[in-house]
């Protein structure tokens, strides 16, 4: 598991050299925005449960089947599966989104998780389309306005969504 800084230490390692001015450059850019990442991370990790239902909310209203009798929602065991599964997929992307590096999410997160959902029978791309609207209604509550000193995020949440679609991307 790397963080951001970690990261770039194992790969000049890697090379056998310094850490480069350019390297040095982006973590000190990095550092700058840190309250903005750190911020974000909480409103979140805060909202987790709103972020959870109403992704799912959206899910199953698209996607009807789901929970319909013989879907893979159906009854309150799958159902709570499911939801579960969405907070696990989304508490890994703020540990990253905290890191700055996806390998936390990536390692014990989405690796052989496509796997694990063809042996249950889950269709992974409605899991990808529950982890696409994760996606809006995070980003939506990090770029809100209200209660926070104004500045620009973009990069940071242009960053988030990476993590997000890399979750969907892992199961589509
Ligand atoms: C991954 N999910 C399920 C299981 C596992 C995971 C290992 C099997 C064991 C169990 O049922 O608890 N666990 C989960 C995860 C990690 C982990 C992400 C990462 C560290 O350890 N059903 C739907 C939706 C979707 C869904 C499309 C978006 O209709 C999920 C939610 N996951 C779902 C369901 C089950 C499941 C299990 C329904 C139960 C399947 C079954 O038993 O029939």
């Amino acid at each position: 598991m790397f963080d951001a800084f970690t990261k770039v230490v194992a790969q000049a390692d890697a090379r056998g050299q310094f850490i480069s001015a350019s390297e040095i450059d982006a973590l000190a850019a990095m550092v700058s925005d840190s309250n903005k990442r750190l911020d974000a991370v909480n409103r979140i990790s805060s909202n987790a449960s709103t972020i959870v239902a109403s992704a799912a909310r959206q899910l199953f209203a698209q996607q009807p089947s789901l929970i319909a009798p013989g879907g893979n929602a159906y009854t309150s065991r799958r159902m709570a599966a499911c939801l579960r599964d969405m907070e696990i997929i989304l508490r890994y992307v703020t540990y990253a989104s905290f890191a700055g590096d996806a390998s936390v999410l990536e390692d014990r997160c989405l690796n052989g998780l496509r796997e694990t959902y063809l042996a249950l029978g889950t269709p992974g791309a409605s899991v990808a389309a529950g982890v696409n609207l994760m996606k809006e209604s995070a980003l939506a509550i990090v770029n809100d306005r209200a209660g926070i000193s104004a500045g620009d995020c973009a990069s940071l949440s242009s960053e988030i969504g990476t993590y997000f679609d890399r979750a969907a991307a892992a199961v589509a």
